[in-house]
């Protein structure tokens, strides 16, 4: 990140007053479509993360790719005798997309060696299976083997906190294959934490439908639900979906191969594979949406109290059990929060500390994306440390066994801000 982007971002942030970017006023008709590589990182960051909007970035921006070489053959279908040769044993998650399960499709766990059997099969019977329509997804390939040979990051996604902070605990991460039969989709949702998104077609066709956060509200039944399917025809029904005239019309992409879509942060989207599809995606948190992700927590919290507000009088510990509860059902509560912003608050202090002893070369510290970047991310942690701090829940915490103490952290947050202002 150049100055220039750096004083951007800030201003934009002040400009904003701790509202949440909303992404756009009304519904766009259209998303970008980025032609050229000579496309900077500036560009993105002011354009499209900023201002929370998708766009979609040309083919020619994954050319190097090997999974675009190896896992398609040259008519542009997946290459399942590749994929079989050099995965086939590995165990992957599998989901019915013809059985709704809640708010998920149900997953089963199989070889790929199986599951491409099937979707041979499923090609050869013309597209039908008494096993249903099936669809890989969420594959965590990185974890399980080296993807060096099968992407690249683009730059433009590099500011990941969430994969990064993972990483560091080697525990988990949020870097995903998908693959399945024309058919196969993904239902209506807003990813994991308000992150945000990127995928990658490495071969075939995906349509996407997006709302822009907030419009997902008119789209609620009378009872509050959001629907599975958005283009349901039961939609139509207005004594069933009261509000859904008040919601514009999707934004729709069509994303060929090898294109690269980028999902805004609380975007909610439904995704369609019109052809046999194999994708790469990940989700990611950095500096620009940390503040939904704080705000998403919240309201993950308020849903657990409010499941059992009626033991708060009796139960010894209640605020203690929510935290709990949030844990299981939404992977983080709020002292991981914590310990997340913490790992990349010292990471980013290492970068600065760097800097200085480097004698202020632009781009050659740790973080990747250089020291005005991490000053951003500096400030960026500050103002949403400073709300978790006041947050009345966060006070219910027993913080005793934390190191640093919050307010510590904060403390040398600003200490940070104010020694890299010059920078
Ligand atoms: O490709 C899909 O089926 C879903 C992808 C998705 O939801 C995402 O990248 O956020
Ligand atoms: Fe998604």
């Amino acid at each position: 990140m150049d100055r220039e982007t750096r004083v951007f971002a800030e201003t934009h942030f002040r400009g904003l007053r701790g509202r949440l970017p909303g992404g756009a006023s009304g519904n766009p008709d259209h998303a970008d479509f980025i032609e050229k590589p000579d496309f900077s990182y500036a560009d993105f960051f002011k354009g499209y993360l900023l201002p929370n909007l998708p766009c979609v970035f040309s083919s020619a921006f994954t050319e190097g790719w090997g999974s675009r070489k190896h896992w398609v053959t040259p008519s542009g279908k997946p290459n399942f005798d590749y994929l079989l040769q050099n995965y086939g044993d590995m165990v992957v998650p599998v989901a019915n997309c013809g059985v709704q399960e809640y708010n998920s499709h149900p997953k089963e766990h199989m070889p790929l060696r199986d599951y491409i059997s099937y979707w041979k099969e499923y090609i050869q019977e013309s597209y039908s299976s008494p096993r249903g329509c099936l669809y890989l997804k969420d594959w965590h390939l990185c974890r399980a083997s080296s993807a060096e040979d099968v992407y690249t990051l683009p730059v433009y996604f590099s500011s990941d906190w969430l994969n990064e902070y993972w990483d560091a605990l080697d525990v988990d991460d949020y870097r995903f294959v998908y693959m399945g039969p024309a058919g196969t989709w993904s239902p209506f949702h807003a990813d994991i934490f308000r992150s945000f998104s990127w995928s990658v077609n490495v071969c075939g066709k995906k349509k996407w439908l997006l709302f822009p956060p907030g419009q997902e509200a008119a789209l609620r039944d009378r009872h509050g639900s959001l629907p599975f399917d958005v283009t349901s025809p039961a939609l139509l029904d207005t004594r069933l979906y009261p509000t859904r005239a008040c919601c514009g019309p999707p934004l729709e992409i069509t994303q060929e191969a090898g294109e690269m879509v980028f999902v805004p942060s609380g975007w909610h989207h439904q995704v369609h594979n019109l052809e046999d599809t194999i994708s790469i995606n990940h989700n990611w948190v950095n500096g620009c949406n940390l503040a939904a992700m704080w705000c998403f927590l919240q309201q993950e919290l308020q849903a657990v109290q409010h499941e059992i507000h009626e033991w708060r009088d009796t139960m010894p510990d209640w605020d203690h059990h929510c935290q709990v509860i949030m844990k299981s059902c939404s992977g983080i509560n709020y002292e991981e929060f914590y310990h997340f912003l913490k790992i990349i608050t010292e990471r980013r202090l290492l970068t600065l500390a760097n800097e200085v002893d480097a004698g202020k070369l632009e781009g050659a510290s740790g973080a990747g994306l250089g020291p005005q970047q991490a000053a951003f991310d500096i400030s960026r942690i500050a103002k949403v440390l400073a709300l978790v701090i006041a947050d009345p829940d966060f006070q219910r915490v027993d913080t005793s066994a934390f190191s640093p103490q919050p307010a510590d952290l904060l403390q040398q947050l600003e200490e940070a801000i104010t020694a890299s202002a010059s920078l």
